[in-house]
């Protein structure tokens, strides 16, 4: 059966290339020792046959540790390396259609889009996905601009479904999200690129223990 996305989750977003020299394999490896929640392959530089390989290999750590995988981009390798489901951006939904997508991975798959501002928010929340990444709070490497906390109150009042916060998000600043609602984060660098990713991966999920403990208090 496929897993949900359950609140207070860490969501690693994988790649090799931050990785400081450690394969995306080892990093994942350790972020679950850590006691990650979620891991999606969003290996934009990698060929159609290392993703296969990569994914499948992903797939069946994943299992062993009950740890949800997600394949970015890609609905067809989602479904070709078995993953839980697919994480789609913008500019892959235009290619890729809701109804379209389902078709290829099913419906009981996981399906989640990237978000980046309230509108496109809104449309996703009334759509046929199952979470909702909005981002890039902080500044980040991927993108050439970042939103801020101002929005976190308002999508997290509105949303009818998991929310997954990302964008720079640090050990550090992880508090100013979740003090605004957020209740799930993830994270390329602060795991990626830590010396001690058991570790670091540990004190961002100690951090949303301490938010379950205190939102549920
Ligand atoms: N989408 C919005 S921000 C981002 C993605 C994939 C990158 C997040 O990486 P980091 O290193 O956690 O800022
Ligand atoms: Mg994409």
């Amino acid at each position: 059966m496929t897993p949900k996305i359950d609140n207070y989750s860490l969501y690693l977003v994988l790649n090799e290339k931050y990785g400081k020299g450690r394969s995306a394999l080892e990093v994942a490896k350790l972020a679950i020792k850590g006691g990650v929640d979620i891991i999606q392959m969003r290996e934009k530089e990698k060929s159609e046959t290392e993703l296969e390989k990569l994914g499948s290999e992903l797939l069946v750590l994943c299992k062993k540790h009950n740890v949800v995988f997600i394949v970015n981009d890609d609905p067809h390798l989602a479904h070709r390396v078995g993953a839980d489901g697919v994480h789609l951006g913008q500019d892959d939904m235009e290619r890729f259609p809701i109804n379209a997508v389902r078709q290829i991975i099913g419906n009981d798959e996981i399906v989640g889009v990237s978000t980046h501002s309230i509108e496109q928010f809104e449309k996703a929340n009334e759509s046929d996905v199952d979470y909702i990444a909005y981002g890039p709070i902080f500044h980040t490497k991927t993108k050439d601009y970042f939103l801020g906390t101002k929005d976190i109150k308002e999508i997290m009042a509105i949303a009818r479904k998991p929310v997954v916060l990302i964008g720079g998000i640090t050990l550090e600043n992880v508090d100013e999200v979740t003090r605004d609602g957020a209740r799930n984060i993830a994270v390329i660098r602060d795991i990626m690129e830590a010396d001690d990713i058991v570790a670091r991966t540990k004190s961002l999920k100690e951090k949303l223990k301490r938010c379950k403990e205190l939102c549920e208090a």
